[in-house]
């Protein structure tokens, strides 16, 4: 096994205390990597940490939405929801922190600003904004894919007076909105969970809407003590359901083509699974819905009857029913009585694809020649989604080129979004064309994955791991091809969707994610462990056995 070299302050440095940071701490520590996790926040929880706004929580069920990997944290944590509120899964992190003991290698409010890697000693030097400088063999992302958070460019918006609030950087001590009149700018994921949250406590409500989005609604309950139980019985076989699934859901993949079923029974497997609620609608009614136009319009139909069920006043219903695209067009959002807030007096939807926003004035928000007064004004206008915290800092590679120019001169590109040429010995969690899915999964695997990779790297004598530019134009050719076959190509252009790069202006359009399937990507991570990394080894130092691990 390779000697450690002590010249170097660690083994591994972790970017992001989040779902990834904690879990490839615990695995690295695991064998024997002196690892710390670096997070420019002041708690754990990444992601978690940060989104604290009203109506935050997962769209995913606890059982599935969680580690499966530590016995102690199966057996001890109770989750209390169904769908678990943003705090609980907050508390579960720092419980995880906790108990499996992560906190002694972890240091908050030390945010990363650069890493550079210096090729002649094999090393990345990592800067922190206090201007610290610490060494590392290994340098591992895990900054959150969506997590970089962007404004829009309306102007005169620094112009506002009144409060101004971003839903992934929601003050922690809350916001009071009685009494206030509230607008809010963005109706994806993040506006769909707030609205019915804001429509409880404020005097008015105005929701400015551009592009309507097909909302599944959700039952969420308590998680009973019989539950739990079960699933304390079950874990693992969720988990592996989850880990096969294409979106890594614990659910069965459905069997048939919406449009081999007579239209009663279509309706009846809609209305069916509707009621069952979020992603079981999306996965479990037909096995075409993010694959075929003519089905993901059909479920599209469905879902525009029940906004017209729900809303009482036609119009507004009309307003909030996409004509523009199609279901799956949009990451699928999860409502808890998003499209009943509308029929709340004080809550009023604008239409500003009809008549957009001229301005951000400093009593509120202008459309069309309208000014809206506000007190609050609430931006849910998402993210530079999977590249976006990856390129804000200065991640040096070979020859002083940065990460940013690499996808920036060259596309796109990674090995299994996992590695990337000129960058040997970084490691990317959940990097770009990684799964399109529920994250908790490819984390978990991911973590695993990494922790067999660098056991196998210390015992072999490897001295880094480097993508190939084969395996790049391998996996960004194979990136491509998935993702164009599916709905999500066809009408996530129409949408705007993050996952083609579309919600940001100038951002060229490629797939963000990989479309190919979660249990399909992992076969490929497989693959490339059983092959001995060969994709990654190509300068490597001579491996004296594939199998020493
Ligand atoms: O962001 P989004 P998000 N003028 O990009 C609007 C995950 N997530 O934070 O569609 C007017 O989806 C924009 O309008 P349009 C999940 O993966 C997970 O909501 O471009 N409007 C859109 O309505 C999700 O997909 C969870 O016309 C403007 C909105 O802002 C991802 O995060 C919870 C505008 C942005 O929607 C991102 O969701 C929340 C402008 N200039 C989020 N610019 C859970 O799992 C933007 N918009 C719990």
């Amino acid at each position: 096994m390779t000697e450690r070299s002590t010249d170097r302050d660690y083994d591994a440095i972790v970017i992001g205390a989040g779902f990834s940071g904690l879990a490839i701490l615990h695995h690295l520590r695991e064998i024997g990597l002196r690892t710390v996790v670096l997070d420019g926040e002041d708690g754990v929880g990444g992601t978690w940490h940060v989104n604290r706004y009203p109506g935050v929580r997962t769209d995913s069920e606890y059982s599935y939405y969680s580690y499966s990997f530590s016995k102690e944290v199966r057996e001890e944590w109770n989750w209390t929801e169904r769908y678990p509120s943003g705090g609980e899964v907050l508390a579960y992190l720092n419980f995880v922190a906790d108990r499996l003991d992560l906190r002694r290698d972890i240091r908050l409010n030390t945010r990363v600003e650069a890493a550079r890697y210096d090729e002649a000693a094999n090393t990345w030097v990592v800067e922190t904004a206090d201007g610290e400088r610490l060494t590392t063999k290994y340098l591992v992302s895990g900054m959150g894919v969506l997590a970089e958070a962007v404004y829009p460019a309306i102007p005169g918006i620094d112009d506002f007076q009144g409060e101004k609030y971003h839903t992934a950087r929601w003050p922690r001590e809350g916001v009071d909105l009685s009494g206030k009149r509230v607008g809010l700018i963005g109706v994806g994921a993040s506006g769909i969970q707030i609205v019915p949250a804001v429509a409880a406590q404020a005097e008015e409500f105005f929701v400015f809407q551009r592009t309507p989005n097909f909302v599944v609604e959700t039952n969420n309950d308590a998680v009973s003590d019989r539950d739990l139980e079960w699933l304390r019985a079950n874990y693992d076989a969720v988990y592996e359901k989850a880990a096969n699934h294409p979106f890594g859901v614990a659910m069965e993949p459905a069997e048939h083509s919406a449009l081999e079923v007579s239209p009663e029974e279509r309706r009846r497997i809609f209305e069916s699974k509707w009621n069952e609620g979020g992603f079981h609608f999306a996965n479990e009614c037909f096995n075409d819905l993010a694959t075929n136009h003519e089905a993901s319009e059909l479920a599209s139909e469905f879902i525009r009857s029940k906004i017209a069920e729900i809303v009482t006043d036609p119009a507004t219903a009309e307003l909030l029913s996409p004509r523009s695209y199609s279901f799956n067009g949009k990451r699928v959002p999860t409502g808890h009585g998003y499209y009943s807030a509308f029929n709340r007096e004080h809550v009023h939807l604008v239409d500003t694809a009809s008549t957009p926003i001229t301005a951000i004035t400093e009593r509120g928000v202008r459309v069309g020649d309208t000014e809206y007064e506000l007190d609050v004004l609430i931006f849910a206008t998402g993210f530079d989604a999977m590249t976006g915290t990856l390129t804000k800092i200065d991640i040096v590679g070979r020859g002083g080129r940065t990460l940013r120019d690499k996808w920036a001169e060259d596309g796109l590109k990674s090995n299994l979004g996992i590695n990337a040429n000129g960058f040997p010995n970084f490691f990317m969690s959940l990097g770009p064309q990684t799964p399109y899915s529920n994250l908790v999964v490819p984390i978990q695997l991911g973590a695993q994955w990494l922790q067999r990779a660098l056991a196998w790297a210390e015992a072999n004598d490897v001295e880094y791991f480097e993508a190939t530019p084969e395996s790049e134009d391998w996996w960004r050719e194979e990136t491509e091809q998935a993702g164009r076959g599916t709905v999500m190509y066809s009408e996530g252009k129409k949408a705007k969707a993050w996952f083609l790069g579309e919600n940001i202006p100038g951002k060229p359009e490629e797939f963000q994610v990989y479309m190919g399937g979660g249990q399909v990507y992992q076969r490929y991570c497989r693959e490339l462990e059983e092959s001995g990394y060969a994709a990654l080894l190509h300068r490597a130092a001579e491996p004296t056995s594939a199998d020493a691990a």
